[in-house]
């Protein structure tokens, strides 16, 4: 993959980032972080370079900035700087709001959102924190990247302390219609904070149009007919639908692989069984593994005669463990799976297997070229990088994707069946049909999903990003105005 070069240095700003920092007795330990965001902004910032400041997993009763983290560490290619979190804050910041008010209310899960005003003033207060030292890092000339609904008051923190910076915003999860966003007290903050930026994009269009509607309606923002570019307060900003690309070369290398063929080889052989379906996700309610467990249940009553012959391998990597929902969630997958086993299971053979642990890339690629059929579907979903990587995996133009109609990517995946993750017995009858195409209808609609996904891979979602941030013509900035809940970096 060739990833253009910016002229500027590249700052990277998000709340997780490549690398999990523990203490222990032992001392201290890094680890590798999984996560949609990682998995498309990492290959960027190793060829350009540059400094990553996020948040690594560490609490201390004396929160702040702790040091710096060359990645690799025996060949850097970047460094982290770490911003570390108080318990509350962690709790009240990172649990709280980004994760119990903002990620339900973006995936439109309203019932789930919690709305308190501790949490806001804490959210206000670590932002404050990114900014500053955010601010402290610019130097002329550097392109500031922030991600994700984590700090969207970043943007017009950073703005206010450093006028003259070019920001990009990408915001990784669904932007919620209005009906739904404006049920957040903070919302007209939240959007101001996106506003200043110079590019914001989103994954889709509908997101687009959503943000656009909202700032409409709660701001007075104009929007123009082209919705491209809008001004606001002096200033123009690019706002687009810039989907991620993930990085094809790598998964198709990964793919041939002999080594990688070998395991997917060994993977069917332990299945042991003629078709193999696989699902591959964060443990998250949003990703809709219950429902799918829920449609494997049904496949198997309907459809007897596929009994014998079929497996579904559930890979879930572990995901806010540290939470009661996602405790509970992990629980009542776990009992589902040991249900429908307990039901259609024989002797030595289950129908379901399942593994709650995080897959290195070489398996993680042997899984996707092992199975006949990708079940890919969430309840709601940003984009999701797993249906793009099955795709880019599949090198010998086999296998089907099966794919939520509420994932961003199906506005790009077109050729894949979808299923609608609400209705089981939908879901049911498409994985049927899934598994009965024909060898050649697999191919033709491979080999376009392919071509999409080739054409449009990480280096052409980084120079989208850099070709929306020259749209915008740095100006002279006019004094904001900022609100009363809105702090400034002090
Ligand atoms: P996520 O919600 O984390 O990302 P997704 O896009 O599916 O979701 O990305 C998950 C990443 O983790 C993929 O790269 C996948 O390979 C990896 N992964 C998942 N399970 C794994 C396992 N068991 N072992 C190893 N790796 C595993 C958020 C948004 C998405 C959006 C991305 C990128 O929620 O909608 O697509 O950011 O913007």
């Amino acid at each position: 993959m060739t990833i253009l070069k910016t002229l500027e240095r590249l700052v990277v700003v998000s709340n997780r980032g490549p690398v999990v920092i523990k203490d222990t007795a032992a001392g201290t330990s890094a680890s590798r972080s999984v996560s949609g965001l990682v998995s498309a902004v990492e290959p960027i910032i190793e060829n350009t370079g540059g400094t990553w400041i996020a948040w690594c997993g560490r609490k201390s009763p004396k929160p702040g900035e702790s040091g710096t983290w060359p990645v690799p560490r025996n060949n850097p290619r970047y460094v982290v700087r770490e911003v570390t979190l108080s318990p509350q804050e962690y709790r009240d910041y990172y649990l709280g709001f980004a994760n119990g008010c903002l990620w339900p209310l973006a995936h439109s899960f309203v019932d789930r959102c919690v709305i308190d005003f501790a949490q806001w003033e804490t959210y206000q207060e670590v932002n404050r924190r990114f900014a500053a030292l955010t601010a402290r890092e610019w130097r002329e000339g550097d392109v500031v990247w922030i991600h994700d609904f984590h700090l969207a008051l970043v943007p017009e923190m950073l703005r206010r302390a450093r006028p003259q910076a070019r920001i990009a915003f990408f915001w990784h999860i669904p932007f919620p219609s209005y009906d739904i966003f404006s049920i957040l007290p903070w919302a007209r903050q939240i959007l101001r904070g996106l506003l200043n930026c110079d590019s914001l994009a989103f994954h889709s269009a509908v997101y687009v149009d959503n943000f656009l509607h909202c700032a409409s309606r709660l701001l007075g923002v104009k929007t123009p007919n082209d919705n491209r570019l809008i001004h606001w307060e002096g200033r123009e900003i690019s706002v687009r639908a810039l989907p991620i690309g993930i990085d094809a070369d790598r998964f198709r290398a990964l793919a041939a692989d002999p080594r990688v063929q070998q395991r997917a080889a060994a993977i069917r052989r332990a299945v042991g069984t003629r078709f193999l379906v696989l699902g591959v996700d964060r443990l998250d309610y949003t990703k809709g593994i219950l429902e799918r467990l829920q449609a494997i249940e049904i496949f198997l009553e309907k459809f007897p005669e596929c009994r014998h012959h079929f497996t579904f391998l559930q890979v879930a990597v572990p995901s806010r463990t540290e939470w009661k929902d996602y405790r509970e969630l992990r629980r009542a997958v776990e009992e589902t799976v040991g249900r429908i086993n307990g039901r259609f299971g024989e002797q030595w053979r289950v129908p379901v297997r399942y593994q709650f642990r995080s897959l290195n890339p070489e398996y993680l690629v042997a899984h996707y070229l092992a199975a006949n059929v990708a079940l890919v579907t969430p309840l709601r979903d940003g984009l999701n990088l797993v249906a793009k990587e099955f795709v880019a995996s599949r090198i010998d133009n086999a296998g089907v994707l099966v794919l939520s109609p509420f994932a961003g990517a199906a506005e790009q995946l077109t050729e894949a069946v979808k299923a609608n993750p609400y209705h089981p017995h939908h879901m049911a009858e498409q994985l049927r049909f899934a598994l009965a195409m024909t060898p050649e209808e697999q191919s033709r609609r491979m080999k376009l999903l392919r071509q999409n996904v080739e054409e449009y891979d990480l280096s052409h979602w980084w120079q989208s990003v850099l070709d929306s941030l020259a749209e915008t013509r740095p100006r002279r900035v006019q004094p904001l105005s900022w609100s009363r809940s809105a702090p400034s970096l002090g």
